[in-house]
């Protein structure tokens, strides 16, 4: 009796660590990867951007002012020539106010400090009227007497691919308004003055 149960007891172990022993090789999660291998090489005509990468080709901001509110939004597009941004806000103070893009994905009010400087790289010196701008300049937007304001702007500095110019890379980047007119010249922000609004920039699937 004694002998069986403990035959029992062995066969019911081995049976375990078989069981055990099998499970790391069963994974078989490789055969499943050439499989999406070759569902991005026949699926995609623009692979460059990488297997399973998110393409976007069109972004999104809500545009919150210091306090917290909606005050508009931003939408940007990919095109050949960069990217296209329209964008409509209401409730600012009438006049033209300087806009960039920002280095940092984080609105955090009242001073907006939390996204960082323009988004830019090294050589580059703020303002359309020099010949290597920040990545994130762009013209003034113009707020009428009503409070309310729309920007159409194109930039071929930055794009919402993958690269080192893209609005959507790790960690965000996001789209200011200043409280006053960007002089496009003047390092490192055209004394464009104190933050008032931001929009984190998001990808739009
Ligand atoms: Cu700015």
């Amino acid at each position: 009796m004694n002998k069986t149960l403990a035959a029992m007891a062995i066969s019911l172990v081995f049976g375990t660590s078989a069981v055990f022993a099998e499970a790391p090789k069963a994974p078989p999660t490789p055969p499943a990867l050439p499989d999406t291998g070759e569902k991005v090489d026949t699926a995609s005509d623009a692979t460059p951007f990488g297997a399973g990468a998110i393409k976007p080709s069109k972004a999104l901001a809500k545009i919150v002012n210091a306090a917290g509110k909606p005050v508009g939004i931003a939408s940007l597009k990919q095109t050949v020539e960069g990217v296209e941004v329209r964008m409509e806000v209401t409730g600012l103070e009438p006049g033209e106010h300087g806009v960039h893009f920002h280095e940092k994905g984080e609105c955090t009010g009242p001073d907006f400090k939390s996204a960082g400087g323009h988004f830019r790289e090294e050589g580059q010196i703020h303002g359309l009227e020099n010949e290597h701008p920040h990545f994130g300049d762009l013209p003034n937007l113009v707020i009428r007497a009503d409070g309310k304001g729309k920007l159409r702007a194109s930039s071929r500095r930055v794009s919402l691919l993958e690269g080192k110019s893209s609005l959507l890379r790790d960690g965000g980047t996001s789209i200011m308004i200043h409280a006053k007119k960007d002089d496009q010249k003047t390092d490192p922000s055209g004394g464009s003055g104190d933050r008032i609004a931001c929009g984190l920039i998001k990808a739009k699937l």
